[in-house]
C-alpha cells in the first residue's frame, strides 16, 4: 500500500467515529508552539562563562554542543526543518548576543542585545517567548535572587525582570506576536529554614515590582512558574505550587505556568490543566518529562504526555494554553532529543484531536462507564500512524529518514566542534 491508500483508509476509519483528519491536519499546521533553545548547548548561553545553577542540572557530554549564537541558530534551523508545526523561539536572557567586545550584565541588558534573535524569528516565521535568566550568575546570593534578605541582591534581579518585560515588548513589537514571560527563580534552601514566610513576601513584592514595569498586556504575558524542588534546593522552594497559583490569580494578566517536571510523583499536570481553566482566560505550560524528578528527559509520546494534550483539546483550549517545551539532555545527539521531544508533543496533539471528545464525554454524563472503557481502549488501535505520516508530509518532513539527516548533520557539523 502506498502512503495515499493508508492514510484513505485512516481517514475513512476516523471518519467512522466521526473525525474529520483533513480537518485536523489543517488545523494542527497552525497551532504554535514554543522552541527552547537551551536544548542546543545544555542551559549555557551566551553572557556568562560559568556552570549551570540554580538546583537544575544538564548530565551527560555527548559531543558537537553549540557555543555560538551562530551555531545554536544553525541547530536550531535543524530542528525546524526536521519536525512538523508552527512554531514559536524560545529564549532565555542569557543568550543576549554582545557584539565587539560589549557587555551588559542581567539588569542592563537592552532590546539590541536581541535583535540578531529577532531578525532569526522574523526571517523564519516564529513569534518569540522570553525567560529572565534567574541563575547561573554571581549575584545570587545564598541561592536566593528576588526573595533574598539582601536588598542590592533583590533589586538586581528586579531590574533584570524588568529589562525583560521591555525586551518582551520589543519582541512581541517586531514579530507581530504577543510574548510569553516566564518568570521562574531556583530560590530556596539546601534544609529546614527557619523563615518560610520572609521570602515569600520579598519574592511576591519582586514579582509585582517587574510586572508593574510598563507593558502592553496583549503584547507581554507574565508568568510565573511554580517548582516543588531543586538539586541543592530541596528543603524549601520560595516559589512553590501554591504560592505562584495564587501570584497569579491575584495580578491580573499574569498567567500561571506549570511544568510538568515539578509537582510531586502522583500528582498530573493533565488534571491541574482543567481546573485552572476553570478560572483562568489562559494559562502556561512547560512540557517536559520527569523521571522521577524534575529531570528533564525528552518528551516522548507517552500516557500523560497524550493525556496532557487530550485536556487542552478536549476543553476546547488550544487558544488559552501556551505551550512550550522545556527539557535538555547532554546525553544524548541535542538534534535528535528536540526533534523527538518537538515531534512527540505534535503527535500528542495530533492523537488528541483525533479523538471524538464530544461522543466520549457524552457517555461518561450517560453513566456509560463500560462503553467509556472500551471505546477508550478501541482509540488506542486506531491508525494514528498513517494521519501522522499524512501531518509530515503537509509540513514538508516525513517520519522515515529524519534520523538519517541528523546523522549526516552530525558527522558534517557536529563532530568537527571539538
Ligand atoms: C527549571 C524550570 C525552568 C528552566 C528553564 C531553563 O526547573 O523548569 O523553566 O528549565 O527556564
Ligand atoms: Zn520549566
Amino acid at each position: 500500500m502506498t502512503q495515499k491508500e493508508r492514510y484513505a483508509a485512516a481517514k475513512e476509519a476516523y471518519a467512522k467515529i466521526g473525525v474529520d483528519t483533513d480537518a485536523v491536519i489543517a488545523k494542527l499546521k497552525e497551532i504554535p508552539v514554543s522552541l527552547h533553545c537551551w536544548q542546543g548547548d545544555d542551559v549555557i548561553g551566551f553572557d556568562h562563562d560559568g556552570p549551570l545553577t540554580g538546583g537544575i542540572q544538564t548530565t551527560g557530554n555527548y559531543p558537537g554542543k553549540a557555543r555560538t549564537p551562530e551555531e545554536l541558530m544553525q541547530d536550531i534551523d535543524q530542528v525546524i526543518r526536521l519536525t512538523p508545526g508552527k512554531k514559536k523561539l524560545n529564549l532565555h536572557a542569557s543568550y543576549a548576543i554582545f557584539e565587539d567586545g560589549e557587555f551588559a550584565d542581567r539588569d542592563k541588558i537592552e532590546p539590541k542585545h536581541f535583535a540578531k534573535w529577532v531578525e532569526f524569528a522574523k526571517e523564519r516565521n516564529m513569534g518569540i517567548d522570553f525567560n529572565p535568566t534567574f541563575f547561573s550568575h554571581d549575584n545570587i546570593k545564598d541561592g536566593l535572587t528576588l526573595s533574598s534578605p539582601d536588598e542590592d541582591v533583590r533589586r538586581f534581579w528586579i531590574e533584570h525582570g524588568r529589562a525583560c518585560i521591555r525586551i518582551s515588548e520589543y519582541f512581541a513589537k517586531e514579530t507581530g506576536v504577543p510574548c510569553v514571560m516566564n518568570i521562574w527563580t531556583g530560590d530556596g534552601t539546601k534544609d529546614i529554614p527557619a523563615d518560610r514566610l520572609g521570602p515569600r513576601e520579598r519574592y511576591k513584592a519582586a514579582i509585582e515590582e517587574i510586572i508593574a514595569e510598563p507593558h502592553d498586556p496583549k503584547l507581554v504575558k507574565p508568568c510565573v512558574e511554580s517548582k516543588v524542588f531543586g538539586i541543592g534546593v530541596e528543603a524549601y522552594t520560595v516559589g512553590s505550587a501554591e504560592f505562584s497559583l495564587a501570584f497569579a490569580a491575584m495580578h491580573e494578566g499574569c498567567l500561571p505556568l506549570m511544568d510538568n517536571g515539578h509537582y510531586h510523583p502522583t500528582e498530573f499536570v493533565s488534571d491541574k490543566i482543567p481546573a485552572l481553566l476553570a478560572f483562568f482566560p489562559e494559562i502556561a505550560l512547560h512540557i517536559t518529562r520527569p523521571v522521577r524528578w524534575d529531570s528533564d528527559h525528552v518528551v516522548l509520546f507517552d500516557d500523560e504526555t497524550k493525556e496532557m494534550a487530550k485536556e487542552i483539546v478536549r476543553c476546547n483550549a488550544i487558544d488559552r494554553v501556551d505551550m512550550a517545551l522545556d527539557y535538555f539532555d547532554a546525553s544524548i545527539n541535542r538534534i535528535s532529543a528536540w526533534t523527538v521531544g518537538f515531534r512527540s508533543w505534535q503527535k500528542a496533539l495530533l492523537s488528541a484531536m483525533c479523538t471524538p471528545a464530544d461522543a466520549l464525554k457524552k457517555m461518561q454524563d450517560d453513566s456509560d462507564w463500560t462503553g467509556l472503557m472500551v471505546r477508550q481502549e478501541a482509540m488506542k488501535m486506531m491508525p494514528l500512524g498513517d494521519v501522522w505520516e499524512e501531518y509530515c508530509i503537509a509540513c514538508g518532513t516525513t517520519e522515515d529518514g529524519w534520523f538519517d539527516e541528523v546523522k549526516k548533520y552530525e558527522s558534517e557539523v557536529l563532530a568537527k566542534r571539538a
